[in-house]
């Protein structure tokens, strides 16, 4: 386990961007001049399958560490996937979202896929203090990878990807030259990055007190045991929480939105 937010999170940041080099050039491109401060994160999100030995509660046993406490549940009945989402005490450090692939749920042959790269994994890999950035614990040929991606493209992205951060999610609120989410889109549109359009550019909104956005993944060419492919890396996301009618502003996640951000992984 890692003795600070701040280390865990650095660790998470270096490995998501050396496969996302995109997030590096939108993270440059919104903190603008040097002397201006940093950007904040809304939250980082990560997936798992939901069997015995990478269960959800393994990544959560991580950030309950450091003393996180679980806040929201959701369902997306149609991607077959559960999430939680947590918060620190700390309101500067970021919020996290968990989901995790019900694997009973699916064909016989994308469980026998799964279960076979997952038996793979010895046990303790969930305790190393570098699992929720240790990647995949198993051999996958390209074909299985074709396989899942058909039925699942979340299956397909974990197994081909691992343990890792899937998105990092740039608070809105907190930059400095910037108001709106519709202007981080402009911008990132104007510089030439493709965003998630599945649903709408912007998902949600002050009605449900969350407006989200995410480029679609980069492009990254991954090594399987048969060769390489060209696939669906990480993306960035986008968030603008809005104040609720009791004054504070909203911490929750929004199923409808999230359904749609998951896509964000999908081949273009
Ligand atoms: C998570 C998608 C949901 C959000 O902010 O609503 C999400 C994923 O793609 O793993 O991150
Ligand atoms: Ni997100």
């Amino acid at each position: 386990m890692h003795k600070t937010t701040d280390s865990l999170f650095s660790a998470l940041w270096n490995d998501y961007v050396s496969i996302t080099p995109s997030a590096l050039r939108i993270h440059k491109l919104l903190a603008g001049e040097e002397n201006s401060p940093q950007i904040v994160n809304d939250h980082v999100a990560f997936r798992t399958f939901a069997l015995d030995k990478t269960r959800l509660s393994h990544l959560a046993e991580h950030f309950l560490a450091l003393g996180y406490e679980a806040k929201g549940d959701y369902d997306f009945k149609a991607k077959k996937v559960t999430a939680q989402h947590f918060e620190h005490p700390d309101p500067t450090v970021p919020k996290v979202f968990i989901s995790e692939l019900r694997v009973n749920e699916f064909s016989a042959e994308t469980q026998r896929i799964i279960h076979a790269l997952v038996e793979q994994m010895p046990a303790s890999v969930v305790e190393a203090e570098n699992f929720l950035y240790s990647g995949r614990h198993w051999q996958l040929s390209t074909q299985e990878y074709q396989s899942l991606i058909s039925e699942s493209e979340y299956a397909g992205w974990l197994a081909a990807w691992g343990f890792r951060a899937n998105h990092f999610t740039v608070s809105v609120n907190h930059l400095n030259n910037i108001d709106t989410l519709a202007d981080v889109n402009t911008l990132l549109k104007e510089a030439g990055f493709v965003l998630n359009t599945s649903g709408g550019e912007i998902k949600g909104g002050e009605s449900v007190y969350l407006a989200q956005s995410s480029t679609m993944a980069d492009e990254y060419n991954r090594a399987f045991s048969d060769g390489s492919l060209n696939i669906p890396s990480c993306f960035y996301e986008f968030a603008q929480r809005y104040t609720m009618p009791d004054g504070k502003l909203y911490q929750g996640f929004v199923e409808a939105s999230a359904d749609k951000i998951f896509e964000s992984t999908n081949a273009r």
